[in-house]
C-alpha cells in the first residue's frame, strides 16, 4: 500500500507558535517585562549552577527522573509512601537506588527505604526468595513467568494497601521497577495495577561491532564504551549507566567485540579484562558473549590447521571454553562471523558451516553456553545473486544444527539496506533456531545524522507474512517459538552506541536503542506505542508537541527510503563508508560490492530481475509469497525494483510511469525532511533549548543529504531514462559531474 503525504500536526495557539510570530504579538512593555525576567531567570540558573550542573546533553537518555507535572503528581504522592525492598544483594542494591532516586526525583520528595511494610502506599519489591513473598496468594504465578518476568499489583498485604513488584528473582524484580518507573513517567494511573509481563523471547542481544583498538566499525557515536587498556582495573561509572540503560528495556546479553573479530579477544590478559565487565554488568541481568575468531587456535597457539574436525582443535577449543567459564561462570556464549567478507571458517577446510558451529557448540555445551552461528556469508561466483546466497548455502542444514546452536540471520537477504523484503530463511528452516539480526546502528540509513525511526522498518519485517505453516505465519511467530516450539529463542541488534555524551550521536537515535530493547521484550508493541513511551520519559511531556514529534518519528524511515532507495531500490551507496548516493559506482573488487549490479539500470528500464526470468531467487519464499513478489502486477510496490527489471514507462498503481514515480518518492522524501524542519520550528520551547538546538542541526544536514541524494540518483537514471523530470520535482542544485567527483562525506 502506498504511503499517505506526511501530515504537519495542527499545534495549539500560543505555546508553541514560532519565535517570530509571538515577537510580533508582543508590546514593548511585555519585551522589557520579558527582559527582566530572563535577567532574573539568568541569575536564577547561575545560582544554581554553583551547586550543581545540569546540562541537557542526552546523557540520561530516557532514564530521566525529573518532577512530574499536576495533577498526576499529586496521586502518586498520594499513593507511594515508603519503599519496602528487603534484602541484601548487588541487585537488590540497584533496585533500591533506581526506585529510590527514580521516585525522589519524579515526586519531588525523597521515600523511607524500610525492610517492613508499616504504611498504605507501600512500593515492595519481592523476589521468591524473600521470606515476605510467601505471604503473596499468587505466589505460584512467578514461576509460571521465568527467571526474568515479573507481576505488579495493587493489593492488601500486612494489612495495608500497597503495591508490589514480585518475580521469581531478583532480575525479574528489576525489570519490574524499571516497568513502574516508565508508569510514572507516561503518566500512567496506579490506583489497581495487575500487571504481568514475561519477555517473549529469551536471547536479547546487543551485538557490538568494537574492535579492540577503540574504534568501532559502522559506529557513529564516538568510540568503543570498552577501555580495554583501563580494564579489568578501573570500571568506567558509564559502564554502569550502559548497563542500567539496557536492563531498564529488557536487553540481556551483550556481545562485546566486532563479529570480524581479533583473535587476541581469547588470550588470557583481555579474558580478564571481559570478566571485569561481566562482573559489572551480571547484576543488571546482563551477560557477555565474545565473537572469537575461528582461526584463534592457529593465530593464538601456532597449530597448523582450524579444521574443525581436527582433533587439536576441537580439544583447544573445548580448553578455551574451560578457561572463559573458569573467570565467567554465567558466559553467554560465543557470536560467530565465517567464511564470509574475509573471515576464517570452515568453508576453508571443506567442512560445512553446521560443522563448523557444532564443533564450538560442543566446547561450550558442558557451560550451558550457545553459539550464535551467523547466515550472513555470501561467496562471490559469477553470474549469481546474492540475495539468495544465504539460502542457498544453510538451508540444506536445517536439522543439523547442535541444540545450543541459534542461526543469526539479516533482517533482509541483502544488507541492512532501508528497505528489504523479509529474508527468506525465515520460515524455512523449521529444525533450526533462527533469531533475526537487526542494525541499529545506521550505516545504510544515513548514519548517526538523519532521523530515521527504525521501529517501524523492524515492524513491518516482524509482520511479514512468511505464509511458512499457512496464511499469518507471521516473521514474529516463527521466532518467537509459536510456530516451531524452538527452545531458544532471541534477537539481535547491532549497537548504535559509542563514548558520544549523548551515546547515540543524535538524540532522536537513542529511540533506536530503546525500541529493539522493547521489541525484543515483546515483538508484538505498536511503532506507535514505542515512539509514544519514549517521547514522553525522553524529549517533552507536553501533549501537542510529543503528538507531533511522533508524528515525524512514525513517518521517518519511510521518508528516508523515499529519498535514497525508493521503489525496492537498494544498495547504492557510495564505496566502502556508505553515506552517500553513488549510484554509478563499479569500481569495488567484488560485482557485488557495486551498486550497478544491484539497480541494473538500463535504456529499457530499471531493477534486479529476481522473477522467473531472472536469478530466480524470488523461489527461495514460500508459496503464495513467491508468487506475489514474482509477478510483476502483484508485486507490493515497495519492493518492485528488488524482484523486477521494469521499463521506464511501466504504470504503477497511481497511474503514473515508473519514472515518473520514481522522480516524485525522491522529490517526496526531500519535502518530508523540510516539512520536518518546519514543524520543528514550531516546537521550539516544547524541549529543552540544548537538545533541541542539536535536533535542528541535524535536521539541517538531512536536508542538505536528502537533497544531494535525490538530485545524484535522478541525474544518474535520467542518462538511461532519457525523460524529463515530472512535474513537481525540483530541478538538480549541481550537475552529475559535480556529484561523482565528491563523496557525501566530504561536502
Ligand atoms: C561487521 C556489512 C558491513 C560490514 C559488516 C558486515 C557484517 O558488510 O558493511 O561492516 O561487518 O556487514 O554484517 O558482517
Amino acid at each position: 500500500m502506498e504511503r499517505k503525504r506526511p501530515r504537519l500536526q495542527p499545534l495549539q495557539p500560543g505555546r508553541l507558535r514560532s519565535s517570530r510570530t509571538r515577537l510580533s504579538f508582543m508590546t514593548r512593555s511585555s519585551i522589557n517585562r520579558r527582559l527582566s525576567l530572563s535577567f532574573l531567570s539568568v541569575a536564577v540558573c547561575l545560582l544554581i549552577g554553583a551547586t550543581s550542573v545540569s546540562a541537557e546533553d542526552g546523557y540520561r537518555l530516557w532514564l530521566r527522573y525529573d518532577q512530574l507535572p499536576s495533577p498526576q503528581l499529586n496521586d502518586y504522592r498520594a499513593r507511594i509512601s515508603e519503599l519496602v525492598i528487603p534484602g541484601q544483594s548487588a541487585t537488590l542494591e540497584i533496585i533500591r537506588s533506581e526506585l529510590g532516586n527514580g521516585l525522589q526525583g519524579l515526586l519531588g520528595k525523597s521515600l523511607p527505604v524500610r525492610e517492613r511494610i508499616e504504611n498504605d502506599g507501600a512500593l515492595v519489591v519481592l523476589s521468591a526468595n524473600n521470606p515476605l513473598a510467601a505471604r503473596l496468594k499468587w505466589k505460584g504465578e512467578l514461576s509460571a513467568l521465568g527467571p526474568e518476568g515479573f507481576q505488579i499489583k495493587t493489593r492488601k498485604l500486612d494489612g495495608h494497601l500497597v503495591n508490589v513488584i514480585a518475580a521469581q528473582t531478583e532480575i525479574g524484580a528489576l525489570h519490574g521497577s524499571f516497568y513502574f518507573l516508565r508508569l510514572l513517567q507516561t503518566l500512567k494511573p496506579i490506583a489497581s495495577l495487575s500487571v504481568s509481563e514475561e519477555p517473549r523471547l529469551q536471547l536479547r542481544l546487543l551485538d557490538h561491532w568494537d574492535n579492540l583498538d577503540g574504534t568501532i566499525e559502522r559506529g557513529y557515536a564516538g568510540r568503543s564504551l570498552w577501555n580495554w587498556s583501563e580494564l579489568p582495573a578501573t570500571i568506567d561509572p558509564r559502564l554502569r549507566d550502559y548497563a542500567r540503560a539496557n536492563a531498564s528495556v529488557g536487553i540481556n546479553g551483550t556481545v562485546l567485540n566486532n563479529v570480524n573479530a581479533n583473535a587476541q579477544i581469547l588470550t588470557a590478559e583481555y579474558l580478564r579484562k571481559v570478566a571485569a565487565l561481566a562482573n559489572t554488568f551480571r547484576p543488571y541481568g546482563i551477560r557477555v558473549y565474545l565473537s572469537p575468531r575461528f582461526s584463534a587456535p592457529m593465530e593464538l597457539s601456532g597449530l597448523k590447521t582450524a579444521d574443525p574436525l581436527a582433533p587439536e582443535v576441537i580439544s583447544w577449543w573445548q580448553k578455551k571454553a574451560d578457561e572463559i567459564y573458569d573467570l565467567i561462570p554465567d558466559f553467554g556464549g560465543f557470536l560467530v562471523k565465517a567464511n564470509s567478507e574475509g573471515q576464517p571458517g570452515p568453508r576453508t577446510y571443506n567442512r560445512s558451516h553446521a560443522e563448523g558451529a557444532n564443533m564450538l557448540a560442543a566446547a561450550v555445551a558442558p557451560h550451558h553456553g550457545v553459539v550464535i552461528w551467523r547466515a550472513f556469508v555470501y561467496d562471490m561466483k559469477p553470474g549469481y545473486d546474492r540475495a539468495g546466497a544465504a539460502d542457498a548455502e544453510l538451508q540444506p542444514f536445517d536439522g543439523t544444527f547442535a541444540p545450543n546452536v541459534l542461526l543469526q540471520v539479516k533482517n533482509g537477504p541483502i544488507d541492512f539496506q532501508p528497505r528489504e523484503p523479509f529474508h527468506p530463511l525465515f520460515g524455512a528452516m523449521p529444525r533450526t533456531q533462527v533469531i533475526p539480526e537487526f542494525q541499529i546502528t545506521q550505516e545504510y540509513l544515513g548514519w548517526s545524522n538523519h532521523l530515521a525511526f527504525l521501529a517501524s522498518m523492524w515492524r513491518e519485517f516482524l509482520d511479514s507474512d512468511t505464509f511458512a505453516k499457512g496464511s499469518g505465519s507471521t516473521v514474529t511467530k516463527v521466532i518467537d517459538g509459536r510456530l516451531y516450539h524452538q527452545k531458544i529463542t532471541g534477537m539481535a541488534g547491532v549497537a548504535n552506541t559509542g563514548t558520544d555524551r549523548n551515546w547515540t550521536g543524535h538524540h532522536f537515535l537513542q529511540a533506536n536503542w530503546y525500541a529493539f530493547g522493547r521489541l525484543a521484550w515483546n515483538p508484538d508493541l505498536s511503532s506507535r506505542q514505542i515512539a509514544a513511551e519514549w517521547i514522553a520519559m525522553t524529549l517533552t511531556r507536553d501533549a501537542n508537541a510529543a503528538q507531533a514529534i511522533e508524528r515525524i518519528m512514525l513517518d521517518s524511515h519511510e521518508a528516508v527510503v523515499d529519498y535514497m532507495t525508493p521503489l525496492g531500490l537498494h544498495h547504492l551507496f557510495w564505496g566502502g563508508h556508505h553515506y552517500g548516493p553513488a549510484p554509478w559506482w563499479n569500481k569495488e573488487k567484488r560485482d557485488d560490492w557495486n551498486p550497478v549490479y544491484f539497480h541494473r539500470a538500463d535504456a529499457a528500464g530499471i531493477g534486479f530481475d529476481r522473477s522467473a526470468t531472472g536469478s530466480n531467487t524470488v523461489a527461495q519464499y514460500q508459496a503464495p509469497v513467491r508468487e506475489q513478489f514474482g509477478r510483476l502486477h502483484s508485486c507490493p510496490e515497495k519492493f518492485l525494483l528488488w524482484f523486477h527489471h521494469v521499463p521506464w514507462d511501466y504504470r504503477l498503481h497511481s497511474g503514473k510511469t515508473l519514472w515518473d514515480e520514481l522522480g516524485l518518492h525522491y522529490e517526496r522524501g526531500v519535502d518530508w525532511v523540510r516539512a520536518t524542519r518546519r514543524q520543528w520550528d514550531l516546537l521550539k520551547g516544547a524541549i529543552d533549548d540544548e537538545r533541541y538546538e542539536a535536533i535542528a542541526q541535524k535536521l539541517a544536514i538531512q536536508e542538505r543529504d536528502a537533497i544531494v541524494w535525490r538530485d545524484a540518483c535522478l541525474l544518474y537514471f535520467q542518462t538511461f531514462a532519457k525523460r524529463p523530470l515530472p512535474a513537481g520535482v525540483e530541478k538538480a542544485a549541481k550537475s552529475l559531474d559535480e556529484y561523482e567527483a565528491k563523496s557525501l562525506l566530504d561536502q
